[in-house]
């Protein structure tokens, strides 16, 4: 450290400021702060720590500095991202690659040198007129051998704002680990600046919107965006990080929620799971009666033997389109309290009214969203239709506004998990609920084999099937193969490791209608519950273990109050003998092709399963009723 260095943060900061920067006692954290002051030059800056006042001050910049405005409900605002930055962007979210290094084809690179050279370029002097936040957190809970202390340094108030929702509070384990603090690292800038709808400001420069991922020193630039899922350091960029480092150290960060399923007599199991996007993982999460310890992000590791797992995060940036009285009460009564929470890209109307699509009760024919001016029918360049809110309108809110947050959603320790749940979109294919033989087979036929069909919503075309393993392809920073084989290993020390269980929340019949209703989850979540505790025998099918009829008929009375008949079991259990095989065809494609590193166990595992099919079908035919199978 220079001692002209040393002057730059001295000179910038207040007295105060930088006495907590010497607190930390951490010379990493100060040279690290410090070139990037020099390089981006700020004009002012804030460094924040758990005080109440620093966090006060997060949440009023945010309306001072016109990144977020005041709704009519108190503690509720609203955020606005520009038009073409409303969701992660994965043409510009490259991995710098040292030349010495290969991680695989899957995966979009850039020359680290080539690619250092370019984010220093754009970062330069980027912070010109704005203020810098300092910011610490921890992924995971404080004082815990899970977390990871993480820095972010952003000029957007709204960034800062969203992650004191988010995140725990972590400047007082910097202070307990000093030296130690194996810490991840964030550099956000939003840029150049435009005034966008209510005169809350949003970015200029989307053209030079990057999201590079620095393996090596474990710190992530993202610039010229505002989007979530691009800014908030701790979420979707930190989770590369953690993949990376979780496969050195043999643990397992997942893209995963965590709940507690409630058994028979006061009994809690937990269950993490794995749901690509719009398969149902935040209302899974948030069923009623059922609680929850996160919606997003899992860290899993051995605990004394035991498969321990914490939410990495403490809050929710959910998706609020389709949100209803009805469906979802839980997430309607808390987006209706008084309590904190940011809406982004949704409609405003009536002098801080909101309105997202799908919402019950009055739907607004004019008002402001991330279009600007917005009224019905308005139409974009291309002559489609901008609905009232972009449909990754999302909001964020800790998790303690919650009624049924669980309490051990701080405990260091985590809770012990009993079972993994993968979940897709699948109009034909797999069962409601069906239990993996063992660790193996589950990991390879349910996680690694995941896929999800696409939604008229996302792409214009429905039912195109996108691969999916564990729902983390998006988040990688490792060959697929190895972080399967990762997986696979991870459960070879534990005398019974967690059950592995699929579920299906979007099988159709012939002439495609819902063979469920969207309440029937809980009924699964109640059943993996009972079978993870020994308490319910299964039908052996070719795919796996299923429940029997008269355990879900006693579990739709118990909990919906709903008759659950012969024929509708037949219906949703009927093994579908060409639709599996078709799907294993697929994978083996897949796996022998676009995958490099697929370990062999996967193709073993995939024909023994095709073998048990072909056998079956010969003995009973294309659709075989479980009946058949007891
Ligand atoms: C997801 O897309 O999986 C999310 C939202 O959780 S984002 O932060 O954009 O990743
Ligand atoms: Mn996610």
């Amino acid at each position: 450290m220079t001692s002209e260095k040393v002057n730059i943060l001295k000179l910038k900061l207040s007295e105060k400021d930088y006495n907590k920067l010497l607190n930390l006692n951490n010379k990493d954290i100060i040279e690290f702060i410090e070139k990037f002051v020099n390089l981006c030059c700020p004009s002012k800056i804030t460094i924040c720590d758990n005080s109440e006042e620093d966090i006060k001050y997060t949440r009023d910049s945010a309306i001072k500095n016109k990144e977020e405005a005041k709704l009519f409900v108190k503690g509720h605002t609203i955020h606005f991202d520009d038009y073409f930055d409303q969701a992660r962007d994965k043409n510009n979210t490259k991995f710098l690659l040292p030349k010495d290094k290969d991680i695989g084809p899957e995966f979009n690179t850039i020359d680290r040198e080539i690619g250092l050279k370019e984010i220093y370029e754009i970062l330069k002097n980027i912070m010109n007129g704005h203020e810098l936040f300092v910011k610490f957190f921890n992924l995971g809970p404080n004082n815990s051998e899970f977390s990871i202390p993480c820095i972010q340094l952003t000029d957007s108030a709204y960034v800062a704002h969203s992650e004191d929702l988010l995140y725990r509070q972590g400047y007082q384990d910097f202070v307990r680990l000093g030296k130690k603090a194996k810490f991840f690292k964030f550099v956000h800038s939003q840029g150049e600046l435009r005034e966008g709808a209510l005169g809350l400001f949003v970015c200029k420069n989307i053209d030079k919107r990057r999201i590079y991922i620095d393996l090596e020193d474990e710190i992530i630039y993202s610039t010229n965006t505002q989007y979530g899922g691009n800014t908030i350091g701790l979420k979707k960029l930190a989770m590369r990080l953690a993949i990376n480092r979780a496969s050195k150290e043999d643990w397992l960060t997942e893209h995963m929620l965590i709940m507690g399923v409630h058994g028979p007599k006061k009994r809690i199991s937990y269950f993490t799971g794995a749901f690509p996007s719009m398969c149902g993982k935040t209302s899974t999460a948030m069923i009623s009666g059922e609680s929850i310890v996160g919606d997003d992000i899992a860290y899993i590791r051995n605990i004394y033997g035991k498969v321990r797992s914490v939410n990495v995060e403490s809050g929710i940036f959910g998706i609020i389109e389709g949100i209803n009285d009805r469906d979802d009460p839980l997430q309607w009564k808390t987006l209706h309290e008084p309590v904190e929470i940011i809406f982004s890209n949704l409609l405003y109307y009536d002098n801080g009214k909101i309105y997202w699509n799908g919402k019950t009760g009055e739907k607004p024919k004019e008002g402001y969203n991330h279009s600007g001016e917005w009224y019905e029918c308005k139409k974009d360049k291309d002559g489609n239709t901008i609905t009232a809110s972009h449909k990754n309108a999302r909001f964020t809110f800790k998790m303690n506004v919650l009624s049924n947050v669980d309490e051990k959603l701080h405990d260091p320790m985590g809770v012990e998990i009993s079972g993994f749940i993968y979940g897709g979109r699948d109009s034909d294919t797999s069962v409601p609920v069906e239990e993996s033989f063992d660790w193996i087979h589950g990991i390879i036929t349910k996680g690694a084999c995941l896929e999800s069909e696409t939604t008229a919503a996302t792409l214009g075309k429905e039912g195109i099937r996108v691969f999916n393993p564990m729902s983390n392809i998006d988040f990688l920073s490792i060959p697929i193969g190895k972080y399967i084989v990762n997986n696979l290993k991870f459960a070879k020390k534990f005398k019974t490791p967690p059950r592995i269980f699929s579920v299906n929340y979007f099988l159709r019949d012939k002439n495609g209608n819902w063979l469920n209703h969207k309440n029937d989850k809980v009924i699964w979540l109640k059943w993996m519950e009972l079978r993870v505790n020994n308490d319910v025998d299964t039908v052996k099918t070719p795919t796996g273990y299923i429940p029997l009829y008269e355990d879900l008929k006693r579990l739709f009375i118990q909990v919906l109050n709903k008759k659950y008949t012969k024929e509708d079991y037949i219906k949703q259990f009927t093994v579908r003998i060409p639709e599996n095989l078709s799907k294993i065809k697929r994978m083996n494609e897949i796996f022998s092709t676009r995958v490099k590193d697929t370990p062999d166990v996967l193709f073993k595992i995939l024909n023994e399963q095709k073998d048990r099919l072909i056998n079956a079908q010969k003995k009973y035919g294309k659709y075989i009723s479980p009946y058949d199978l007891i």
